[in-house]
């Protein structure tokens, strides 16, 4: 047992409570600008309060914390991950890297813990982009790269996110407020969850990310002709399924050449009638790669091999790009900081890159930025069997303390020059 038992065990029953706001009854599904992303802010700034922290919204809403050093003109450190989940989710993806440097600092409060620095904590409102398909909402917004041609975006129900704005009381035109600058940020540290399999394989509980996974993320539709299923002869059918059928397997294909990674995670159909010709298909397309190169490559080849299958088949395309964010290499003084952090600990320390996606990607071009994995239950994630430990909780924060007391030593060191 060590001193953070007790806030390891706050933080775990508190994933257990976050994961009740959620628009659907039998899943965990929380997304921008909803009601259930309101609550979950208010919910998270009463336990930021009750950890004797300041708080407020910035104008995306991101929901942040503070715990201020005495000493004046302090930088500041800040801690955090997102609030949002996408559709049918775990407990822990994004969650776990808010409310653990939340209990760290009710830690620090609890025993009068003063630092050279200001400590902060972000809840980011949209990493996930599950409402308007773009991710990294919230932390481009405090990166200062928001984009304004996103006011348009349009979720499910024909809503624009400008408009979502403004049922949430925000308006788009201040969102630029949000941007924090440059010279009063230390850096940024995201813990989460591994969501991959390497930490439990070599029984270890914490890792430190040396990369960060690059994604483009597209919507691709495709146009047909739908028709009677009966009396269409099968030779001269425009069918818009079985033409992103094809392309999907090729699609597998490519990926599995290229060494990336490539997922059709969403598809629509229409008329999607037992007796009807697929008309008109809609389908994204994620892809991921260490290396940029690699995956602008095996967009490339994936883009001719949809329009060759398009021409074959009569059907045509458009192919609309959502999202781009380039692999992110953390950085190099701050992962050797969280590697002595967990040596302290008498842990093992392991560096590993992240195939998934992370809000520290959008903040690297205003800070340092790194992350420290956490151990999850068999790699499995974005789904409910999502799972950890209180014990890999409590593990995480003595590294993150570690980590806390290296800087502040560095930081005074400094300081007194
Ligand atoms: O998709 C991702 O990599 C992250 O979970 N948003
Ligand atoms: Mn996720
Ligand atoms: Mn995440």
């Amino acid at each position: 047992m060590t001193k953070f038992q007790q806030y390891a065990a706050s933080v775990y029953s508190r994933c257990d409570e976050l994961a009740l706001y959620s628009q659907q009854e039998d899943c965990i599904d929380r997304r921008y600008l909803t009601k259930q992303h309101k609550s979950a802010n208010e919910q998270v700034a009463t336990w930021m309060q009750q950890a004797g922290m300041n708080t407020w919204q910035d104008e995306a809403g991101n929901q942040w914390g503070g715990y201020k050093s005495e000493i004046p003109e302090a930088k500041t450190l800040v801690f955090g991950s997102h609030l949002d989940t996408v559709p049918n989710s775990g407990k822990y993806d994004g969650i776990l890297g808010v409310l653990l440097p939340i209990s760290f600092i009710h830690y620090c409060s609890d025993h009068g813990i003063q630092l050279p620095f200001n400590l902060e904590v972000v809840g980011f409102a949209d990493e996930e982009g599950s409402r308007f398909g773009t991710t990294l909402l919230g932390s481009r917004a405090v990166a200062g790269s928001w984009l304004d041609k996103w006011a348009s975006l349009k979720d499910s129900a024909d809503i624009c996110l400008a408009q979502a704005m403004r049922d949430f009381g925000l308006d788009i035109n201040k969102v630029g407020n949000a941007a924090r600058s440059k010279e009063e940020l230390l850096a940024f540290v995201e813990v989460h969850i591994e969501q991959g399999p390497v930490l439990e394989s070599k029984g270890l509980s914490v890792g430190v990310v040396s990369a960060i996974a690059g994604a483009r993320r597209f919507e691709i539709s495709v146009k047909g002709n739908a028709g009677h299923a009966g009396t269409v002869p099968m030779e001269m059918r425009q069918d818009a399924l079985n033409a992103v059928a094809e392309m999907i397997l090729q699609i597998e294909n490519i990926a599995l050449e290229s060494g990336i990674v490539a997922t059709v995670g969403k598809i629509e159909n229409a008329p999607n009638a037992v007796n009807v010709i697929s008309g008109n298909c809609l389908f994204s397309l994620d892809i991921r790669s260490q290396s940029d190169q690699a995956r602008d490559n095996a967009i490339e080849s994936i883009h001719q091999s949809i329009e060759a299958v398009a021409i074959r088949r009569k059907v045509t395309t458009d192919i609309v790009q959502t999202h781009s964010a380039n692999a992110v290499k953390c950085d190099e003084q701050l992962c050797n900081e969280l590697l002595q952090a967990t040596k302290q600990c008498s842990l093992e320390p392991l560096l590993l890159p992240s195939g998934a996606g992370h809000d520290a990607m959008a903040l690297t071009n205003v800070c340092p930025i790194a992350m420290l994995f956490t151990r999850c239950e068999k790699g499995i994630s974005h789904h409910p069997d999502e799972s950890i430990t209180i014990s890999d909780i409590e593990t995480t924060l003595n590294v993150m303390d570690r980590f806390i007391q290296i800087r502040a030593t560095k930081t005074k060191s400094i300081d007194s020059l």
